[in-house]
């Protein structure tokens, strides 16, 4: 008797003007500027992780330039105050009845509905990769887990030379930068540890550029060059063999066609698929993101939903930069929406950013469009290897998104770049 009543209680329908799912960095970003609009029951957040972590500070913690604790808040520091934190995570969308379910079965309603679930790292993608990752941490490492950031920057800082390999994968993933900065980074230590000439620099990448934009990518190309790096595109990293050391590679040009290189250090870019929750959905695309118009972040087909960053199939780079260009944008739909308004609101022009660390003290500031078109902030060439990059990277953009970019205060750097460009016409 009591368990039915109990079950009953726990699968009790609960209903908010908004949902958001996920309180990541779109997810904050989003719910923080309607925390202001909004009471606490009419917003709701779904995640389940109570640790909120900076993701685009694990490169720099892979080099030791920062620790992985430093990345880290409590999410309850986070979450605006003026919301209802679900702690639990969806489990299925039913957008025709406008329902999420959660994975303890509680069903929550909502008018409107925010998806920014993120993306999810894959390594089981790769054979033997988990295994080695777990079992051979002194030579195999990845920036890209909570778990095993842990472990890179002791691994490079001990490594005495010979064959360091570093991959990116065969899928999309969030920031695509990451595997070679990590490469860069480690490339620096060497040098400093004396030991470069012991060392070959492998960067083997299922991509058929070394970068997607190509101010940048010929700018990288100079780096590569100078600093005595192989590149070998369109190789895509299958099978990791721990016991012998042997990292498989199947050639993407003849498909079934198989590489082998050996290994003494391999960095792994992690493999990434949308989640299954969101993939068997009706709000994906054949690839499983959540489809949105490209200009205002609103779903396809269903007018009430909106979604931001690494869940959907926006064409531009899954960055933090690229939630800072477009979460005022979908906010301001969305309150159209709402209010059954038609104030103009901007359409997203792409705007994301890589800041691509080429070493310590050094960094390439990426910024660019929906059509790879630089989009660049400063008044000056930041196709050029910058110290003032490497600051705003390592020791600003960390403040900016904890104190602004998840509060809903920073709406990127469009007004700064206007401000900087008006003044070099005049
Ligand atoms: C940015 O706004 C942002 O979020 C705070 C990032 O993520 C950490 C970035 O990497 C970049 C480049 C920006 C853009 C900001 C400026 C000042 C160019």
């Amino acid at each position: 008797m009591y368990h039915i009543i109990i079950r009953r209680l726990s699968t009790q329908q609960h209903h908010y003007k908004l949902v958001v799912i996920g309180a990541g960095c779109g997810g904050l970003a989003c719910a923080s500027k309607f925390a202001k609009k909004l009471s606490k029951n009419e917003i709701a957040i779904i995640d389940k992780n109570d640790t909120h972590i900076y993701q685009p500070g694990w490169t720099l913690a892979g080099a030791g330039l920062k620790t992985p604790d430093e990345l880290e808040k409590s999410q309850s520091q986070c979450i605006p105050t003026n919301t209802t934190w679900i702690q639990s995570n969806a489990s299925q969308i039913q957008p025709e009845k406008n329902l999420v379910e959660l994975d303890d079965g509680k069903q929550i309603t909502y008018d409107y509905l925010i998806v920014a679930a993120g993306i999810q790292t894959r390594y089981d993608k790769i054979k033997g990769a988990i295994d080695a990752l777990d079992n051979d941490p002194k030579h195999v490492v990845s920036i890209y887990s909570r778990k095993y950031v842990r472990n890179v920057y002791n691994t490079l800082n001990n490594f005495r030379g010979g064959e360091a390999i570093f991959t990116f994968p065969g899928t999309p993933i969030k920031c695509p930068g990451a595997p070679q900065k990590i490469m860069y980074l480690a490339e620096d230590l060497f040098r400093r540890n004396n030991i470069r000439d012991k060392t070959t620099v492998i960067y083997n990448t299922a991509l058929p550029v070394i970068f997607g934009v190509k101010k940048y990518a010929a700018a990288l190309m100079e780096v590569v060059k100078a600093r005595n790096i192989q590149l070998n595109t369109r190789l895509n990293l299958v099978e990791v063999r721990a016991n012998s050391k042997e990292a498989i590679f199947e050639n993407l040009d003849q498909p079934g066609t198989m590489k082998t290189f050996k290994y003494d250090l391999l960095h792994i870019g992690a493999p990434m698929a949308p989640y299954e929750f969101l993939a068997k959905s009706p709000l994906a695309d054949a690839n499983g993101f959540v489809d949105v118009v490209k200009e205002t972040l609103q779903h396809k087909k269903f007018p009430n939903i909106f979604a931001i960053g690494d869940c959907t199939n926006l064409p531009t780079s899954k960055t933090a930069a690229a939630i800072a260009g477009s979460n005022s944008i979908l906010v301001r739909n969305l309150i159209n929406l709402m209010d059954g308004k038609s104030d103009s609101v901007p359409k997203y022009d792409g705007y994301t950013s890589c800041p691509l660390v080429t070493g310590f003290g050094k960094c390439i500031l990426a910024e660019f469009d929906f059509n790879g078109q630089p989009l660049e902030t400063l008044p000056i060439d930041q196709g050029k290897e910058l110290r003032l990059s490497y600051i705003l990277k390592k020791d600003v953009m960390p403040s900016m998104y904890w104190n602004m970019l998840i509060k809903g205060t920073w709406n990127g750097p469009g007004t700064l770049r206007k401000m900087f460009h008006l003044g070099m016409t005049k």
